[in-house]
């Protein structure tokens, strides 16, 4: 993988982080970054030393959504633009083998909401905010906001944001449910990473059959969820790490997911 300028890939303890740098323009997404993002989470995924990938922002922003400085004069339709760049993108994300965290270090707003959306967790900073800006300037949500926001906040509070684009600061979005934790600007990369070293001890194997269950149940029956836990709860018990899970417990120590099997 050849890191460009537009983002900086680092890997410290098992965790990649990913950080679109683009700050002098809140790091709205052009093509080379999107392309460039979903190319690293793609090595990032192949990677057996990478446990968990971090996305994050330079500078003040998370991501102001489509750069609009190049949209005009583009070659593209919205339709195969999306196609493109974001959908594939955002279909990375949710199918990574891998915990994806958004660490949402500034503002988020349209394309750059659905992207700190997406996340399998959601960590943001004091002064974070989220915008679906799309309305603003008569667009339609994209880049999964229509899916991810009404299944967290409900479909009319998810309407109402959208309608209005009203700011949700980061004490809001704790209380709706948008992110799961809210760490003090001043310390946020070292809390963003300690988390993320957490999650990176636990057992990869299970994590990743994990998400591909819970994706699976968020659009199927409870029939076909009862289906596919049992049939991956399979792949996890023959995994070495079950073994090594029950050996801890009945030793009485931690066990150790990082050991390789
Ligand atoms: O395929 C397709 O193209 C369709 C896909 C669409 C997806 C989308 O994301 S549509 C939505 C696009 N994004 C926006 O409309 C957001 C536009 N930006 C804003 O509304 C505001 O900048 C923010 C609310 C995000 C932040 O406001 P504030 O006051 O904190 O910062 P600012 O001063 O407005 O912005 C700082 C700089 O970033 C400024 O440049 P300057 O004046 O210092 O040279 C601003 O122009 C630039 N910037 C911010 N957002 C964008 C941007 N430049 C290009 N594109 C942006 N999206």
């Amino acid at each position: 993988m050849t890191p460009s300028d537009v983002l900086l890939v680092e890997t410290v303890n098992g965790v990649r982080t990913l950080t679109l740098n683009r700050p002098d323009r809140l790091n709205a997404a052009n093509d080379e970054l999107l392309y460039a993002l979903t190319d690293a989470l793609k090595a990032a995924d192949a990677d057996d030393a990478v446990r968990v990938v971090v996305i994050t922002g330079a500078g003040r922003g998370f991501c102001a959504g489509q750069d609009l400085g190049g949209v005009s004069g583009r070659d593209m339709s919205f339709t195969e633009h999306l196609n493109a760049t974001y959908n594939p993108l955002i279909r990375t994300m949710r199918g990574l083998g891998k915990p994806v965290i958004t660490a949402v270090n500034g503002v988020a707003a349209g394309a750059g909401a659905s992207l700190a959306l997406a996340g399998d967790l959601r960590l943001w900073a004091q002064g974070a905010r989220l915008i679906e800006v799309f309305s603003n300037i008569a667009l339609v949500p994209d880049s999964g906001s229509t899916w991810f926001l009404p299944r967290l906040v409900g479909y009319s509070r998810a309407f109402e944001l959208m309608a209005l684009a009203d700011t949700v600061s980061a004490t809001e979005a704790l209380r709706l449910g948008l992110c799961e934790q809210v760490y003090p600007d001043e310390t946020f990369l070292a809390d963003v990473q300690a988390y993320a070293e957490r999650l990176a001890a636990r057992p990869a194997n299970a994590l990743k059959l994990t998400k591909q269950a819970l994706n699976a149940a968020m659009t199927s029956s409870l029939d076909a969820a009862l289906d596919t836990e049992a049939e991956l709860q399979q792949l996890a018990g023959d995994h070495w790490e079950h073994a090594e899970g029950v050996s801890a417990f009945k030793e009485k120590r931690a066990p150790d997911f990082r050991r390789d099997g």
